[in-house]
């Protein structure tokens, strides 16, 4: 869909495998080394070399974005941001919010034209989907209003449930 002047997707599938993407985000750890979930997932993909890249610039705070290449990744670079844990970095929403607002304001910085995210917080850090989903939806929104070289954000959502909550959020946005 068209929201102001960005275009906005969802879809099923691994963030790693988003070939046409300038950056794609990670749902880091503090210490920016492989874990779990999609952190694992991008780390296993883009290689060693990575880690190096991220040692030099952890440990970040949740809602802190940093940026990196993207090695064997397809992609051009790594947008990399700590979630906040649900129940325990609080307020969960002011951080979450700080994710998606710092990841796009590097983008831009950068000069991205398109990238796409994970749902950020929702796996091992325990953020209700649908909570997040609503925190995700609404940055996009504000964004899409000053959006200048980002023209394409992408939502890569692992489970078929995930996706179809999404699809209905962003028809409703529309
Ligand atoms: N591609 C897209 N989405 C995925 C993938 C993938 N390859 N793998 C999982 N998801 P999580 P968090 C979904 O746990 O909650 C890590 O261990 C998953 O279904 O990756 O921010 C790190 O090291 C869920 O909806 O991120 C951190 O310690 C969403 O992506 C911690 O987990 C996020 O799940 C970060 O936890």
């Amino acid at each position: 869909m068209k929201l102001g002047k960005i275009n906005i997707e969802a879809v099923q599938g691994d963030i790693t495998s988003q070939a046409d993407i300038t950056a794609i985000v990670n749902a880091a750890n503090a210490e920016l080394q492989i874990g779990g979930g999609v952190a694992g997932a991008i780390h296993t993909a883009a290689g060693k070399e990575l880690s190096k890249e991220t040692e030099k610039l952890a440990p970040i705070r949740p809602g802190e974005a940093v940026i990196t290449g993207a090695y064997n990744l397809p992609n051009k670079y790594i947008i990399h941001t700590l979630g906040p844990v649900y129940g325990f970095n609080q307020p969960e929403m002011g951080f979450l919010t700080d994710c998606y607002q710092n990841a796009l304001n590097l983008a831009e910085k950068n000069n991205i034209d398109s990238i796409a995210f994970p749902a950020i917080s929702t796996g091992a850090f325990g953020y209700p989907f649908e909570e997040a989903t609503d925190i995700a939806l609404s940055v996009i929104k504000d964004f899409s209003k000053k959006a200048n070289s980002i023209k394409l954000v992408r939502f890569v959502l692992f489970s078929q449930s995930d996706y179809e909550y999404y699809i209905q959020k962003l028809d409703e946005l529309a």
